[in-house]
């Protein structure tokens, strides 16, 4: 085994069999070192696996990867899918797994230029990764905090969840940096009665404000609509008060991890340093173009939005 990894062995076996060629010793790339000399951004994602239906982790690892950043992972769960339009599903709860994790972590003092957190099975995790982002923070007061409080979507609470879960991810997101909800997650934080689209730019704008004030002070609200024919989000800055909408064409039909792919690109994004309008604006672009892809093809709607195939593109926009 070991002559495999001989050099000898290396170049009689991979190198060039012409022998008139002559061999270019010089890279492809002649400015690998000018590239080193910036540092690799780090985001944590703190998700389940969902096996099977893009979702999760299995968007968010691709998505920010895609962006150049390393993506370190803290799964919360692996599920044989995710919970939304599937029956019989596995479920393999990881809290048991966390604080070890994290525990090893310690000991190679890590820092994360981002922590990002989605789907999370319970309480208990909601505090090991509240104590983990207090942990982090001070390590390094710049980690950014996007909490996601997935939990619900269309006015209901997902059914694996207790109905005292908002509550939970009301403490969460009052530690967090930008918090990402869509409408009926925004309403169940703030004992706003949910209501459908279309909305009046009013009614927003006072749920806009609810959420600030538990806390974050950064919202990105999606599910965002004014008419029958345009959905987006909102962005709410409550320093400067200074509200921005990214809106694009209404496509039918409710296609599972949606959220997750627009949260990913959202994460990845103001990792590279975007502003939260701009990162909006791509990450809602970048979502309905895999929506729009998925509706084409006919795919199951459960299984997840083709963003695979817009990742090339995401990336050379977000140079
Ligand atoms: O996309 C959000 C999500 C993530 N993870 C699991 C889910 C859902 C939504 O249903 O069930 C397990």
């Amino acid at each position: 085994m070991k002559e495999l990894f001989n050099s000898e062995f290396r170049m009689q076996n991979c190198g060039n069999t012409n022998n008139n060629s002559t061999t270019n010793h010089q890279p492809l790339t002649t400015n690998h070192h000018k590239r080193n000399m910036k540092k690799q951004k780090r985001v944590l994602a703190v998700h389940d696996i969902s096996c099977f239906g893009r979702c999760s982790l299995t968007v968010a690892l691709p998505i920010i990867s895609a962006l150049g950043i390393e993506t370190s992972v803290l799964p919360t769960a692996v599920l044989s899918t995710h919970t939304g339009g599937f029956s019989g599903f596995t479920y393999r709860d990881l809290t048991c797994d966390l604080v070890p994790v994290l525990k090893h972590w310690d000991t190679l003092n890590l820092t994360f230029d981002a922590i990002y957190s989605g789907f999370l099975g319970s309480f208990e995790q909601i505090e090991i990764v509240k104590s983990l982002i207090e942990s982090y923070k001070k390590k390094d007061k710049d980690t950014l905090v996007i909490v996601d409080p997935v939990m619900a979507d269309n006015g209901e609470l997902y059914k694996v969840f207790p109905k005292s879960f908002p509550l939970g991810m009301k403490s969460l997101c009052s530690v967090a940096d930008i918090i990402i909800p869509n409408m009926t997650e925004a309403c169940l934080l703030t004992d706003t009665p949910y209501a459908k689209p279309p909305y009046t730019e009013e009614f927003i704008k006072t749920l806009l404000n609810k959420l600030a004030k538990i806390g974050a002070k950064k919202i990105v609200l999606t599910g965002v609509a004014f008419n029958n024919e345009e959905l987006g989000t909102a962005c709410y800055d409550a320093e400067s008060g200074v509200t921005q909408y990214a809106m694009s064409k209404l496509i039918d039909g409710f296609y599972h991890g949606t959220g997750d792919c627009f949260g990913s690109a959202l994460t990845a994004t103001l990792v590279k340093g975007k502003s939260l309008s701009w990162a909006a604006r791509a990450a809602v672009d970048f979502t309905v173009d895999a929506i729009v892809r998925t509706k084409d093809a006919e795919t199951d709607i459960r299984f997840g939005v083709n963003f695979e195939e817009g990742l090339k593109d995401f990336a050379i926009l977000c140079t």
